[in-house]
């Protein structure tokens, strides 16, 4: 089958300029969704089919038919965070007879994603699962709840839309139960129940992330007696065995490319705290890389999920160490120091990247410590901020399982 299409790319190339391809191919780099427009110059009815050989980009097209002489658009993005560069290939085949036309074109897509700006965290003991979004100044925040009466055990950090209902969802545990409950995270709604059979999630002092791992489906990650498995919604099959660190794991902190060279790392905390990672390359059972730094703990342990903060296409891993500083971590150690000494401290317990204030830049939101246990945000010029409602109150939120980012 390949093979055969490999031939026919070389035969029919003199075919491409009946397909009518605008939008790609220049040296310009594009920002997503960027749209590109194909045009049917044949006389006969097409069925277009777009790919990316290497899986950059992906596509939402109206349509896939086109009668002679019609056009029709495509909107390309990317999950990557940096600057792509990469082949599409788009097929075009007769319905009526066995024609077909090949073309591959080159293009450049800048895949700086929108910020995300709500932040996910419980009342006390686990009761109300709520999120905050901007309220419209640096401190104000609108609170939603999206579960009450219910016992969350545990909370993650999630931008992933598993049921592609336009909502990202929220990933959290309940009480004594043997599977992971996702819940759309801006409105009130059902939970729905991820079986996690006999791989049983740890529910204290622990987080799960959702995402996208060295080419996986997006799944769920989360820790099963000191080893870090990934579950997928759709596909109902076993929880799968990413990574049995030598020295166990703990919690799962997120996805991203905090190295700079534009693979994505699974970010985890080990049995002792210490903040390490998985490159895709990884064999299942190693010690990991390491930061050689270790996240705070005592309620739960003190990481969120990475994010860009500077804005170039390299992550930061937020924690808050064992000095009760908030800072952010690189793959050899400390970035930057956002908050510490001792009138600043903040919870060792789970921490959220996210763009809380709505102005284009990431701050890291988290539980203070001492004193009244509500959520404030820092920025990167170390700014701290105490989130309050419309009406000026505080936000409270429980230690034990943190606050996540989400959406
Ligand atoms: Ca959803
Ligand atoms: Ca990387
Ligand atoms: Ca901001």
């Amino acid at each position: 089958m390949e093979t055969n299409r490999s031939a026919n790319i070389g035969a029919k190339s003199d075919k491409t300029a009946l397909l009518g391809i605008e939008g790609v191919g220049s040296q310009t780099v594009f920002s997503q969704p960027h749209t590109i427009t194909i045009t049917n110059r044949t006389q006969k009815r097409i069925k277009l089919t777009v790919e990316s050989p290497s899986n950059q980009f992906s596509f939402s097209l109206s349509q896939n038919t086109m009668i002679s002489g019609e056009s029709i658009d495509i909107s390309v993005s990317t999950n990557k965070s940096s600057e792509v560069s990469g082949t599409i290939t788009f097929v075009a085949e007769s319905i009526e007879n066995g024609t077909d036309i090949e073309a591959a074109r080159q293009l450049r897509l800048s895949g700086t994603s929108e910020l995300p700006t709500r932040c996910l965290f419980t009342q006390n003991q686990g009761a109300k699962l709520q999120t905050i979004t901007s309220g419209g100044s640096s401190s104000e925040v609108n609170i939603t709840t999206l579960l009450t009466e219910t016992d969350v055990r545990a909370i993650g950090a999630s931008r992933v839309d598993f049921d592609t209902d336009s909502t990202s969802d929220a990933v959290f545990q309940r009480k004594g139960s043997d599977s992971i409950s996702l819940i759309d995270s801006d409105d009130q709604g059902n939970a729905r129940k991820l079986d996690t059979g006999s791989i049983i999630p740890r529910v204290q002092k622990t987080q799960m992330t959702t995402g996208s791992f060295d080419g996986s489906e997006k799944s769920v990650f989360y820790v099963s007696s000191g080893e870090i498995y990934a579950l997928n919604e759709t596909t109902s099959s076993s929880p799968k065995k990413i990574a049995s660190p030598e020295n166990g794991a703990q919690a799962v902190a997120g996805i991203g490319d905090i190295d700079g060279d534009d693979t994505d790392e699974l970010i985890f905390v080990d049995g002792s705290q210490t903040i390490r990672y998985v490159k895709p390359q990884d064999d299942t059972r190693t010690t990991f890389a390491s930061t050689e730094v270790a996240a705070g703990s005592s309620n739960n342990v003190g990481i969120g999920a990475p994010a860009d903060f500077t804005g170039d296409g390299t992550a930061s891993v937020p924690i808050v160490d064992g000095s009760n500083r908030v800072v952010l971590l690189g793959p050899n150690g400390v970035r930057q120091v956002l908050i510490g000494g001792s009138t600043n401290q903040a919870a060792k317990s789970p921490v959220a990247a996210s763009d809380i204030d709505d102005d284009g830049t990431v701050e890291v939101v988290y539980i203070r410590n001492g004193g009244e246990e509500e959520l404030r945000s820092v920025d990167t010029d170390g700014t701290v901020v105490s989130l309050t409602t419309s009406t000026g109150e505080i936000i409270p939120a429980d230690k034990k399982r943190g606050v996540t980012v989400v959406g």
